[in-house]
Formats: C-alpha cells, sequence, structure tokens
C-alpha cells in the first residue's frame, strides 16, 4: 500500500480553499492508503503568532480534521511538534539545502515582501517541510498548487541526500486536483484565497454560519456582463464561483453554465451559497461535538505515539548515513 503525506498550518481557521483544495481530496485517499495527516504548528510559527491563539487553531485544525471525514481508525492525524523528528530532520535537510534555492520559492518572496523583520525559519521553512514528507517514506503528497514549488524542491533535496550520502528516502510524487487546486480570493478573485489574509470578505472560513457564508458569496467580486460563464481570464471571479459551486454539488461546470443561461447573478449566487453552506454544516456540527471533547485528545496521542515509532526509523538511518553520534554495538 502507497503512503501519503500531508500538512495544514494552524494558522488561522480553514478556508474554503482549505478544504476543497486539500482536506476533501485527504479525505478521499486514505481509503486505499496508508495516510499520515499533520498539524504543522512549527510551520505556523515562522510568522509571528499570538500564543493563545496558535493554541486555539492547532486544536480547531484537529477537529476539522476529525470533523471533515479524517478517520483515526485509517489514517494517524498527528502535530508536528509532538513528533520531535520532524525538527531533527529538519535541521540535517537545511545542512544539503543552498540559501539560493531557497531564496527562490515564492512563498518566501511573498511571505517576505516589504517586511522589516523577516525570520530566518521563513527562508528555511522548504527543508522542515522535506523532512516531514521523507520521514514517512512518502509516496504521494496531495496539495494544493501553491505547494507544487516546495515539493520540487523536496523532491531534489531527497535526490541529493542519497546521491551524496546513502539511498536512506523515498522520492515523493506531487498530487494535485485536477479542479480546485487554486480557489480564489473573494475580494480578489486574481489571488489564491488564504486563511492569513487580514480581510475576512476574501474567503469563507469552515466555521462561518449560513449567514455569514450568504453575505460573503453574494459580495462576491464577479464582473459587469452578468453572463454565468467559465473564463478565468476575462472573468475570475465568476468562474471562481463555478468552481466552488460545481465541487460543493458535484454538478458539472458546463450543466451549471446552461441552468443560469440569461438568469443573471443573482439567483447563481444564491444557489452558490446554498451549496456551499450544505457541504459546511454537517462537518460544523461534528466539530462543535469534537472540539472540547476528550476523544479529541486520545486520537491525537494515538496518533503522535504512531506518528513517532515510524519517523524514529527514518530519522537514525539518516542520522547514520550523514555520520551523526556514535556507533552502537
Ligand atoms: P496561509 O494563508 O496561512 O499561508 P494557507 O491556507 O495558504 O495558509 P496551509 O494552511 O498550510 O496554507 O495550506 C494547507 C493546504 O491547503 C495546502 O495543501 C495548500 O496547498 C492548500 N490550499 C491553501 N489555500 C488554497 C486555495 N486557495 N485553494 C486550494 N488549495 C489551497
Ligand atoms: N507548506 C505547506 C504546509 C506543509 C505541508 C507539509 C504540506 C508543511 N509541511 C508537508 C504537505 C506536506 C503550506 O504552506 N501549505
Amino acid at each position: 500500500m502507497k503512503t501519503i503525506f500531508s500538512g495544514i498550518q494552524p494558522s488561522g481557521t480553514l478556508t474554503l480553499g482549505n478544504y476543497l483544495g486539500a482536506m476533501k481530496n485527504f479525505v478521499e485517499v486514505q481509503e486505499d492508503h496508508e495516510c499520515y495527516f499533520c498539524v504543522v504548528d512549527q510551520h505556523a510559527i515562522t510568522v509571528s503568532q499570538n500564543r493563545l491563539e496558535l493554541r486555539n487553531n492547532i486544536k480547531s485544525l484537529s477537529a476539522l480534521y476529525i470533523a471533515s471525514g479524517i478517520d483515526p481508525n485509517k489514517s494517524t492525524l498527528f502535530i508536528q511538534s509532538e513528533v520531535p523528528a520532524h525538527a531533527q530532520l529538519g535541521w540535517m535537510m537545511q545542512c544539503v539545502s543552498y540559501i539560493g534555492e531557497l531564496e527562490r520559492m515564492t512563498q518566501f518572496k511573498d511571505k517576505s515582501d516589504g517586511k522589516e523583520s523577516v525570520s530566518s525559519a521563513l527562508l528555511t521553512y522548504p527543508p522542515l517541510m522535506a523532512a516531514d514528507i521523507l520521514l514517512y517514506k512518502t509516496d504521494i503528497v496531495p496539495v494544493g498548487e501553491d505547494q507544487k514549488q516546495h515539493l520540487e524542491l523536496t523532491r531534489d533535496l531527497a535526490e541529493r541526500f542519497n546521491r551524496k550520502y546513502n539511498d536512506v528516502f523515498t522520492i515523493p510524487e506531487v498530487k494535485i486536483a485536477k479542479v480546485g487546486a487554486r480557489i480564489m480570493s473573494l475580494s480578489e478573485p486574481t489571488k489564491k484565497m488564504s486563511k492569513s489574509n487580514p480581510n475576512p470578505k476574501s474567503y469563507v472560513s469552515m466555521l462561518d454560519d449560513e449567514k455569514q457564508i450568504t453575505k460573503k458569496i453574494k459580495s462576491a467580486v464577479t464582473d459587469s456582463d452578468n453572463e454565468v460563464r467559465f473564463d478565468v481570464e476575462n472573468k475570475p471571479g465568476v468562474s471562481n464561483l463555478l468552481t466552488i459551486y460545481s465541487l460543493c454539488s458535484g454538478l458539472k461546470i458546463t450543466e451549471l453554465e446552461e441552468k443560469y443561461k440569461g438568469s443573471g447573478y443573482g439567483p447563481f449566487k444564491t444557489d452558490v451559497a446554498e451549496a456551499v453552506v450544505n457541504v459546511l454544516k454537517p462537518i460544523q456540527d461534528r466539530y462543535y461535538q469534537l472540539i472540547d471533547s476528550e476523544e479529541l485528545n486520545d486520537i491525537l496521542d494515538k496518533g503522535a505515539e504512531k506518528a513517532n515509532m515510524a519517523s524514529y526509523k527514518t530519522l537514525k538511518k539518516a542520522e547514520k548515513a550523514m555520520g551523526l553520534g556514535r556507533k552502537r554495538s
């Protein structure tokens, strides 16, 4: 059985973009793969976080994984900082990374752009991500489009390590959804929807209620020609809503274009909002049952135990290959 690993940062409440581009796909693949899903809290602290908010976000993200359908009997769900091998191998992967290649990462450029004090960890974020993936002998990494460049770097680092030291790492493949891999901002539809965007109107949070969802979708930026047609170049806002509607309803984009021919944006937006509510409402109900339960703590304890066992073996192999520590007889 092939192994899958993916991670999400607890840097805010998950958006519909995170759900459609990542989480929804995780739920599907867990049926026939050995899966590890991680709350990557060490990645979140590469930018400044409030400690209480971070703690809340870690718990909230863990509950959202389960509420969305991650089954702890099928998948291993855990918190990155509870498995020390990540930081340990992360350091070793930094030692095989070049500053130049890290500086070329678009996420680094975007997040450091115009800032006066940028943490060095924002630059060395990708070697930690590589460690996350490589520790579990991962074959496939399902992510949204924005992570493609990081995955290519992970493969390069793994190949470089294997060549220089010993064949320790499995080279992972990236898996990007055909539709939904890049859900766009509702207020600026040429930018990706992001949970750390300071404008809450730019995203639907997975925990927004029916009223908020409807209001946000109705005020989503579109265009003035009133035609429901998929055309990313000329109609990015409408195309984004069509993608969201299609993924939430299971209807094809061409069917939706036909359905709203000549009817304008009003009824279309009402129905998009309804489809989103129908997907998020059951997830939210389960989320509120879980959030303060002991069940969630048990799941995370067991997940950390399993992840610690699995990752330790790879860590030791990598240390041995690099010559770290002592030889034990
Ligand atoms: P931040 O905005 O805080 O940088 P993020 O939402 O971009 O966070 P993560 O939470 O770490 O980043 O992303 C988790 C997963 O969700 C990744 O696989 C990422 O590719 C995917 N993802 C993030 N935003 C979108 C989006 N707008 N559309 C589709 N997938 C997305
Ligand atoms: N870099 C990713 C989050 C992330 C991740 C991972 C994704 C950290 N480690 C390992 C897949 C596999 C992001 O910013 N979305």
